[in-house]
C-alpha cells in the first residue's frame, strides 16, 4: 500500500487550514457511476457529469479567462463544417490543420453505428478569422494567442476562433477539440460538444520544447511523428531532434551522405532528405517547428570516420583510445579535430544541409556539450602547431568561434539570432563572455537545478533554455548506472516532479532570458517501444508548465485535484490518437465517488 502513496491526493474535505493529509483517496472523476444511475435522457445532467469527469477539461489550462457552459449537445462527425476567413498564405496552412482537426474528433467515435441517431444540432460551424495571413513561419515573437466564441445559432452550433496568426488558430482549434468528447453511457454511445465556451488564451514561453535522442537507439519516423501529434495535443512547440551522436549517425544529408554511410547502424536505419522535410511539413501544420541537432564537437565518432577514405585526413578523434572513461562519459568516444583545417569545411556543408532540410534559420542548436580536454590532449601532443594553448578550454573556446563563423557563412552570410549551446565548461564563467556572445547565443541549462550554473547564466545577460536534469530528463531513472556511483539521473521522475518544477520562481531568475523549457529524453536504455510511454503523460504535465506556468499552491487542495482530474482527461485524449501513454492512477479511480 505505501508504495502506491503519490497516486493518491489530499482529500477534497479536508480543512483548509490543515496541512494536506496523504490519504487513501483516489480523486475520481465522480460522474459515471452517478451518470449510471441518472436518467440517460436527460441532457443537462450528463452535461454537469461531463464538466466534472469528460473532455470538458482543458490541457493545458488557458491563461486568459475561460467560461464553459454547463449543457452539452449530442452531434455527430458528419456536421462538422470548417470556413477560413483567411485568403492569404496561411490559407493552406489552416485547411491542412482543418483536416487535422477534422481527422482527430472522428477517431473519438467508438462505435461508428452512432451516426444513424438523431442529433440535437444539424449543424455544427467552425469559422477561423487569421488576422496576418502573411505569417507560415513559426518564429519566437510569433504570436500563438487565440481567442474562441462557441454558440448555438439557432438550431446550429458555432464556433469562432480568431488568431493573429495561423499558430494561434491551430492551438485555438485544439482547444476547440478538446471541448469535444465521445459519451459512451448515452444509449449507443454519442459525440457530445459543449453548447457554449469562451476562451481566451496565450503561452506563457515562446520556447517550449521536446528532446529526443535517436543515435543511441534508432526510432522509426512513424514514432517521431506520433511524438509530434501528442505535442500538437497539448501546445508544445519545437520538436529537438538530437540525431547523431558518438554511437550512430542515421540522418543521411544531401551534401554529406558519407557520415550516414559509415554512421547509421543498418543501411535501413536512417532518415532520408524527403523524409525529413515530410516530418518538418508534418510538425508545421501542427504549429511545431523542428530543429536538428548534430551535436559538435564532442559526441561526434562514428560517422566522422569518412575523412580517411577521402583524404580528408583525421575529422574525429579519440575513437578507439583506451580505457574510454578517460576520454568521454559513454563509449565509445569520438570528437573533432580541431587541428583539421577540413573539419571546417565540412561543418559548413553540414550547417548549410541542416538549415535547408528543417527550413529553420531563426534557431540552430550546435551541441557542444561534454567537451573532453583531454581527448584533445592527448591527440595535440603530437602536433606543435597547439603547443601555444596552456589553456585548453581556449582551444574549445576557438573551435567554437570558427565553428559559428561557418554557420553564418552557411546561412548566406548573415548571423543565425539564437544560436543554442548546451550548458557546458565554455557556459562558465571566466570562458563564456570571451567565446559566447549574449546578443545570439542562447545556452540550455541542463545541470542539476541547485547548481549555480542557471542563475549564473541570467545574471550574466544570457539567455536560457531550462532542461534542468532533476527534474526535465525524462530518460532518467530506468537503470541508468554509473561505474563511478554518480546517481545524477536516477531516480524516475514522476509526472508531479515534472509539473512543480518551477525554476524561474524557484531560482528568482529574470523571466525575460528565459526563453522557455524543454524535456530531453535520452535514448541510451530504450527505444522506440518505449518512447510514448516514457514521455507521455509527462511531457504533457511539462507543457503545461512552460504554457500556463499555474502556481504552485500548495495549501489548495481544489488546485491539485484539478490538476489531476486534467491531466488524466488529456492522458486519454493523447490514448485516443495512439500514444501509448501511461496510467496516473487505477481504473477504479474513475469510477468511484472520493
Ligand atoms: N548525451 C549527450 C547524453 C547527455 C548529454 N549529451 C547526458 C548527460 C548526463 C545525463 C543524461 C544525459 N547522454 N549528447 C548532456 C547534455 Cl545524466
Amino acid at each position: 500500500l505505501y508504495t502506491y502513496k503519490h497516486l493518491y491526493v489530499p482529500f477534497r474535505s479536508a480543512p483548509a487550514e490543515q496541512a494536506p493529509q496523504w490519504t487513501w483517496q483516489c480523486i475520481n472523476q465522480r460522474c459515471e457511476r452517478q451518470r449510471i444511475k441518472s436518467d440517460v435522457g436527460d441532457v443537462a445532467s450528463l452535461a454537469t457529469c461531463s464538466m466534472l469527469c469528460g473532455s470538458t477539461q482543458l490541457w493545458p489550462q488557458p491563461t486568459g479567462p475561460v467560461t464553459l457552459g454547463s449543457k452539452a449537445v449530442t452531434f455527430n462527425h458528419r456536421l462538422l463544417d470548417f470556413y477560413s476567413k483567411t485568403t492569404g498564405p496561411a490559407n493552406e496552412l489552416l485547411l491542412a490543420a482543418f483536416s487535422i482537426v477534422n481527422d482527430s474528433i472522428s477517431g473519438l467515435v467508438q462505435n461508428s453505428d452512432y451516426i444513424h441517431q438523431k442529433t440535437d444540432i444539424t449543424k455544427f460551424k467552425i469559422i477561423v478569422s487569421i488576422l496576418d495571413a502573411t505569417t507560415v513561419k513559426l518564429k519566437l515573437n510569433t504570436d500563438e494567442s487565440y481567442t474562441i466564441t462557441l454558440k448555438p445559432h439557432g438550431t446550429e452550433l458555432v464556433g469562432n476562433i480568431t488568431a493573429k496568426t495561423f499558430f494561434g488558430a491551430r492551438h485555438g482549434l485544439e482547444t476547440l477539440s478538446q471541448l469535444i468528447w465521445w459519451d459512451e453511457y448515452h444509449e449507443g454511445g454519442t459525440l457530445k460538444i459543449l453548447k457554449g465556451a469562451t476562451v481566451q488564451d496565450n503561452p506563457m514561453f515562446a520556447y517550449r520544447g521536446l528532446m529526443v535522442d535517436t543515435a543511441r537507439n534508432f526510432m522509426s519516423m512513424e514514432s517521431l511523428k506520433r511524438t509530434i501529434v501528442g505535442m500538437a495535443s497539448v501546445k508544445l512547440n519545437v520538436f529537438h531532434w538530437h540525431v547523431s551522436d558518438s554511437q550512430s549517425f542515421p540522418l543521411v544529408l544531401p551534401n554529406l551522405p558519407q557520415l550516414a554511410k559509415h554512421g547509421a547502424y543498418a543501411p535501413d536505419l536512417v532518415y532520408k532528405p524527403e523524409e525529413v522535410k515530410e516530418m518538418v511539413e508534418f510538425a508545421k501544420v501542427r504549429g511545431v517547428r523542428v530543429i536538428i541537432e548534430v551535436d559538435t564537437p564532442a559526441h561526434a565518432g562514428n560517422g566522422w570516420t569518412f575523412g580517411q577514405d577521402e583524404g580528408l585526413g583525421e575529422l574525429a578523434v579519440c575513437v578507439n583510445e583506451r580505457p574510454w572513461s578517460l576520454y568521454c562519459g559513454e563509449p565509445p568516444c569520438g570528437q573533432l579535430n580541431p587541428d583539421n583545417p577540413n573539419v571546417y569545411d565540412v561543418l559548413e556543408k553540414l550547417y548549410k544541409d541542416l538549415i535547408s532540410l528543417t527550413d529553420e534559420n531563426e534557431i540552430f542548436h550546435m551541441g557542444g556539450d561534454e567537451v573532453n580536454l583531454e581527448c584533445w590532449a592527448q591527440h595535440l601532443q603530437k602536433n606543435s602547431n597547439y603547443y601555444n594553448y596552456t589553456d585548453l578550454h581556449d582551444l574549445w573556446g576557438d573551435f567554437t568561434l570558427k565553428a559559428l563563423n561557418r554557420l553564418t557563412a552557411a546561412n548566406g552570410g548573415k548571423k543565425v539570432p539564437h544560436v543554442i549551446v548546451w550548458s557546458s565548461n565554455l557556459s562558465k564563467r571566466p570562458y563564456i563572455t570571451k567565446y559566447l556572445d549574449k546578443e545570439n547565443v542562447v545556452v540550455q541549462s541542463w545541470g542539476a537545478s541547485q547548481w549555480p550554473d542557471t542563475p549564473d547564466l541570467v545574471s550574466d545577460g544570457y539567455k536560457i533554455i531550462v532542461s534542468h536534469v532533476d527534474a526535465w530528463y525524462l530518460d532518467c531513472g530506468f537503470g541508468r548506472w554509473r561505474e563511478t556511483g554518480d546517481a545524477a539521473c536516477d531516480p524516475y521522475r514522476p509526472w508531479q516532479t515534472v509539473y512543480n518544477h518551477r525554476p524561474w520562481q524557484q531560482l528568482h531568475l529574470n523571466k525575460k532570458q528565459v526563453m522557455g523549457g524543454e524535456v530531453c529524453l535520452w535514448s541510451e536504455q530504450l527505444e522506440e517501444g518505449s518512447l510514448d510511454p516514457r514521455l507521455w503523460p509527462r511531457a504533457a504535465a511539462f507543457a503545461e508548465r512552460v504554457w500556463t506556468d499555474p502556481q504552485l499552491d500548495m495549501s489548495t487542495y481544489t488546485i491539485l485535484e484539478d490538476v489531476y482530474t486534467r491531466l488524466n482527461t488529456q492522458r486519454d485524449r493523447l490514448v485516443s490518437k495512439g500514444i501509448a501513454a501511461e496510467a496516473l492512477w487505477p481504473g477504479w479511480c474513475k469510477q468511484n465517488p472520493g
